[in-house]
């Protein structure tokens, strides 16, 4: 899978993206990373890619035709034309199947935006995919890209190892994870629950689907209405809710 980032800051998704498990799957060759500065399409002497807005107002617009050709480059160079997702407040809101989908991609241009944001004609032109990463404004869309990127990457396959993977679980059935302990058994007073240390499976098992189910309706009731429950989840729920 190989990602193309169009951006005024090329050094913020290169140092993050070098970086734990997307470094590890780009060296393994399996991820390439490729960073394309919006700064070398500038047709002026000056290097400037934005300009005021028409109509009037705060901030500045950057322009179409330095996103364009830096654009049209990275797809000539491929010989491809794939989706080109511009990170926007305005987009739909990211989440993990939207990862899932994406992952399923051969290659992927990803368009961060500053200032005040990129003329409207290269959403026409070019943009096929507008993502939000949530309902709060950043100052860019270089974080936005690396939190979709790293979403996606860890979906494709080769990317975790088989232990990592394991962590699939938790968002996979709309459930927040259970809690995990590791050693000490006590710590500053604060003991691991006796059913982890009774090498009993199917207990484990059991404690950790009800403590999923709890801290779901505790935290995130919004997504209890997508779990599939067993006739033994709501019995345990509905034990707990009346209480
Ligand atoms: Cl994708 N970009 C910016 N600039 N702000 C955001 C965002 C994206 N998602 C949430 N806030």
């Amino acid at each position: 899978m190989d990602y193309y980032v169009m951006t005024l800051f090329p050094e913020m998704i290169d140092t993050c993206l070098s970086t734990s498990i997307t470094g590890r799957a780009a060296k393994k060759g399996i991820l390439g990373f490729h960073t394309v500065n919006i700064r070398d399409y500038a047709t002026n002497k000056h290097g400037h890619v934005d300009d005021y807005p028409y109509g009037g107002g705060a901030g500045m617009v950057i322009q179409a035709e330095p996103i364009h050709l830096a654009c049209e480059d990275i797809k000539k160079n491929i010989g491809n034309s794939p989706r080109v997702i511009y990170l926007t407040p305005q987009g739909r809101v990211f989440d993990q199947n939207m990862a899932k989908e994406l992952a399923k991609e051969e290659e992927l241009i990803l368009l961060c935006g500053h200032y005040e944001g990129i003329d409207e004609r290269i959403i026409e032109m070019d943009v096929t995919d507008c993502i939000s990463i949530g309902d709060y404004v950043l100052t860019g869309g270089e974080l936005a890209a690396l939190v979709v990127i790293d979403a996606v990457s860890r979906m494709v396959p080769g990317v975790l190892s088989n232990s990592e993977s394991g962590m699939n679980e938790s968002f996979e059935d709309n459930l927040l994870e259970y809690p995990q302990y590791t050693r000490p058994v006590e710590y500053q007073g604060l003991r691991v629950p006796d059913i982890l240390l009774s090498g009993h499976h199917a207990n484990v098992t059991e404690w950790r689907r009800k403590q999923s189910l709890l801290r779901t309706a505790q935290y995130r009731p919004d997504l209890l209405e997508k779990v599939k429950l067993t006739k033994k989840d709501m019995d345990y729920l509905k034990d707990f809710l009346c209480n």
